[in-house]
């Protein structure tokens, strides 16, 4: 979808569409694993970073815009959060969100490439933190599509899509196959969140990912906030529920638990952001 080029000497570019969005920086590591280029940097603005086959994943001093948004929705709003999947994610920053939770007892982390952990826990280790020798976390190296097709139904109170864009690994994160699966082995009062591109740059992976999980869940729901690196800087997560929104009613105890460490997300920030739709996607969602 996009490639990493670097055009002028110290920039490290995103190109899509006819766009590029760079970091100053240089690489200093990259190597390709069986499933995808993974590149890290160490940019001026926002410290060490991640990018894979050449799109930005994540930085040290960015990443909060993203891990926040994805987590605490979900974790504030579901019946209970003792139990929670994240698929992808490697870079461990949406486990250590989902770990500042106390009611979580085992999270298991699937995440298809090794080399993205392996490097994520050497380069970036703020990012994962605490979370990497945390014992409740179960690191599983392995095809997280598979690991939601083979899991019992209602074993799940969380289940959250930290992938990358549709296309090499990350391209059956987002088909309805894989939605009903991810329905299915929510418990109930369980909440459902991935990773649901741009309104803009991506506008109609986004659409058609809102739609498809409104057709699986019943309802859905975007969010949406900035992550700047990203292809036009305006993201999106789309939360789904077997039992109606709840994630729009962040439960009071979890939420003051969570909030204070947090530097975006607050209940206040996320009815703001579950508002905030743009209105011609509103209105092709209607
Ligand atoms: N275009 C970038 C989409 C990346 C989504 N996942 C980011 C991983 C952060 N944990």
């Amino acid at each position: 979808m996009s490639e990493h080029e670097a055009p002028c000497p110290g920039w490290i570019d995103e190109h899509l569409n006819g766009v590029r969005y760079g970091l100053e920086g240089t690489v200093i590591a990259e190597q390709s694993s069986p499933y995808q280029r993974v590149t890290i940097i160490d940019s001026l603005a926002y410290g060490k970073g991640l990018l894979l086959d050449g799109c930005w994943m994540t930085a040290e001093r960015q990443e909060r815009h993203y891990h926040e948004a994805i987590v605490h929705p979900a974790l504030c709003g579901a019946a209970s959060v003792e139990r929670v999947l994240v698929i992808g994610g490697g870079d461990g920053g949406t486990a250590r969100e989902c770990l500042r939770h106390a009611g979580v007892r085992q999270l298991d982390l699937v995440e298809i490439d090794g080399l993205v952990v392996e490097w994520s826990q050497h380069y970036l280790p703020a990012i994962g933190g605490s979370a990497w020798s945390d014992p409740r976390l179960q690191l599983t190296v392995g095809d997280g599509i598979a690991w939601v097709a083979d899991a019992p139904n209602a074993s799940y109170d969380v289940v959250i899509v930290d992938g990358s864009d549709p296309a090499g690994p990350a391209e059956g994160l987002f088909n309805r196959a894989f939605f009903e699966h991810c329905r299915r082995i929510l418990r109930p009062g369980g909440v459902f969140v991935t990773q649901s591109e741009s309104p803009e740059a991506f506008r109609q992976v986004h659409i058609d990912t809102v739609r498809l999980l409104r057709q699986v869940f019943g309802h859905a729901d975007p969010l949406y906030g900035w992550v700047s690196m990203y292809p036009s800087g305006w993201w999106s997560w789309t939360f789904a529920a077997v039992d109606g929104p709840r994630y729009r009613q962040p439960d009071p105890t979890r939420a003051a638990a969570v909030a204070e460490g947090c530097q975006i997300w607050s209940p206040r920030w996320q009815r703001g952001c579950f508002e905030a739709i743009p209105a011609a996607i509103e209105r092709a969602l209607a």
